[in-house]
């Protein structure tokens, strides 16, 4: 059956399901750089060179490995722009039995592909996409009948399923969850390796001259560029990983310092997003790891239970509550997103250090995104839409399967706590505790009120206040409720005029 075969940008593994069957002697494979896909939101620079250098390549693998393989440049003359544009292109151009393509990673290319086989008169196939070690099938039946999907038991089973890091039916070393040994302060002189570095080659440096071509008004910096292009070379990146930086990453996984983007992560989600590297392969080399006393349970346990758990399972929300949840706004917030999101003008250090970091690097590590850039979008209300356009275009290893869940259930609280049992909201204390941010800050984070205190220390208790209707039932937040109760009206007054003062500058765009 001459079958064309459509791998998108975010399908770069050579075991995919499209290609299981595939005969080079009869199909086609297609890729191709459009500019819809490029500019639905627009992306981060970086982020877009580095998914056309990728695919290039990969591409070009195929190529060597004996497939046809059908390539649309971006700036080719009749590139349609879209993937049913180059689908109706390639359909016009030769006679084929069916399109096989593997199920996608956003809703709306779904709901695109389901039209294909009527719109193009011609059978189509999408096959799961069997890189995920839980469909989204399975997730469903895993969520049936529960009132609250937590994450944590969703992990335990997918730990028993899979048989990670288990002893019979016991969890090794006893415990599910080694959390209590992390997540420590950064000590003072610490030291942590350089990032893995790749220089562009000539595919990569073609991408980078039609990125800043094309894409010139988009945010972010292109250059310098150092990522992996590659399966080989994102290997070498998890390589690297594995003997530099796991063996500190559950104890500083939640450590920030300034001038240090990288800390102990693994920079691995650029990687396995579009397909460089797979889940499965990863987790198995950080049980290894651990086998092989290369580093601790706390480190490794920490490490797979993001990708066993955290990724599978915001991947499994996303696909259950589509196309709902993207209308989720839970806590009708509705600020819209300040321009120091895309500046960093701000005086607030933390703020400033995560926004430059995240446009030099189309990166930022998961507390920067949760606790700093996150807290301040939960605290200030900012309208979900907003804040999940600004996520989806600003890192390379966004797609809306695991944007969306991360901000509107983890950082805005936007499903109503289906994702998480409390907002993850804080005060400067915990930046505090952190991170050193606070020692360059033009704010003084010891301080609760006026005009020079850490905006995060009302922020959090106005936030508290202006909800409690929403949280004071919520056992988790028992304490936090208590101590509010405690308060006095004086001193709530003092939150409530210092909240009212900071939104009014934020809101005329002044530099708070
Ligand atoms: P590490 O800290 O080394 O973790 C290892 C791997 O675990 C990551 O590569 C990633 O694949 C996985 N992982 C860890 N946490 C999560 C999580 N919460 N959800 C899903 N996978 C996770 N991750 C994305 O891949 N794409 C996104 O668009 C994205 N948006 C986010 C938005 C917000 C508001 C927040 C709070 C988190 C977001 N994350 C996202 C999750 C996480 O921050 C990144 O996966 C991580 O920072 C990537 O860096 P790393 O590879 O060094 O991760
Ligand atoms: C993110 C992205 C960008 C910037 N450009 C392309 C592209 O030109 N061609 C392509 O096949 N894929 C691209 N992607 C990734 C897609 O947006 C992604 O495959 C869909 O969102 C489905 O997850
Ligand atoms: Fe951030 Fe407040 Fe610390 Fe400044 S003082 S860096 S605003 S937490």
């Amino acid at each position: 059956m001459k079958t064309l075969r459509l791998i998108l940008g975010d399908q770069l593994s050579h075991a995919i399901s499209s290609l299981k069957d595939c005969n080079p002697e009869s199909d086609t494979i297609l890729m191709c750089e459009v500019w819809d896909e490029a500019t639905y939101v627009k992306h981060h620079k970086k982020k877009i060179a580095f998914l056309f250098s990728a695919m290039r390549h990969f591409a070009g693998e195929l190529v060597q490995s004996g497939f046809r393989v059908c390539y649309t440049k971006l700036d080719d003359a009749d590139n349609a722009g879209s993937f049913r544009g180059e689908i109706r292109r390639a359909l016009a151009g030769e006679l084929f039995d069916r399109i096989v393509v593997t199920f996608p990673g956003e809703y709306r290319v779904l709901k695109d592909m389901e039209a294909w086989a009527e719109d193009f008169g011609v059978a189509v196939d999408i096959r799961p996409d069997d890189r995920f070690l839980s469909s989204p099938e399975e997730f469903s039946a895993w969520a049936a009948g529960r009132k609250q999907l937590r994450m944590e038991f969703f992990y335990r089973d997918m730990r028993k399923r899979h048989a990670i890091l288990m002893n019979g039916t016991d969890p090794v070393g006893g415990q599910w969850n080694y959390d209590p040994d992390n997540r420590q302060p950064p000590k003072d002189g610490i030291k942590i390796p350089k990032p893995f570095s790749v220089p562009p080659d000539e595919i990569t440096r073609s991408c980078i001259n039609l990125v800043a071509e094309r894409f010139g008004d988009h945010f972010g910096d292109l250059e310098p560029f150092h990522y992996a292009v590659t399966r080989d070379d994102a290997l070498k990146a998890l390589d690297h990983f594995m003997t530099e930086r796991l063996e500190n990453f559950g104890t500083y996984q939640d450590a920030m310092l300034q001038g240090e983007p990288w800390m102990f992560h693994s920079h691995i989600s650029f990687y396995l997003n579009c397909g460089l590297l797979l889940p499965h392969e990863v987790i198995i080399r950080a049980e290894e790891a651990y086998y092989n006393q290369i580093a601790p349970l706390n480190a490794v346990e920490g490490f797979i239970r993001q990708i066993l758990g955290w990724r599978e399972y915001v991947r499994g929300l996303y696909w259950l509550k589509m196309p709902d949840y993207a209308r989720e706004n839970y806590l009708g917030a509705q600020r819209a997103l300040p321009w120091l999101y895309w500046s960093g003008e701000t005086k607030m250090n933390c703020l400033r250090q995560c926004v430059m970091e995240t446009k030099a690097h189309a990166y930022a590590h998961h507390i920067q995104r949760l606790m700093v850039l996150g807290n301040f979008a939960l605290l200030a209300g900012l309208d979900p839409d907003e804040v999940n356009e600004w996520y989806l275009v600003v890192y390379a290893d966004a797609y809306e399967w695991v944007e969306m869940p991360n901000v509107s259930g983890m950082i805005l609280y936007a499903d109503g706590g289906l994702l998480a049992s409390k907002p993850y909201a804080a005060s400067g204390a915990y930046i505090n505790r952190m991170s050193n941010y606070c020692k360059n800050c033009s704010y003084k984070v010891a301080k609760k009120n006026g005009a020079d205190a850490c905006p995060f220390n009302y922020l959090y208790w106005d936030f508290f206040l202006r909800h409690a209707d929403v949280f004071r039932t919520n056992p988790r937040l028992a304490h936090t409720y208590r101590t509010l109760g405690a308060m006095d009206d004086e001193k709530k007054d003092a939150v409530r005029a210092d909240t009212k003062r900071f939104f009014r500058m934020l809101d005329q765009g002044e530099r708070v």
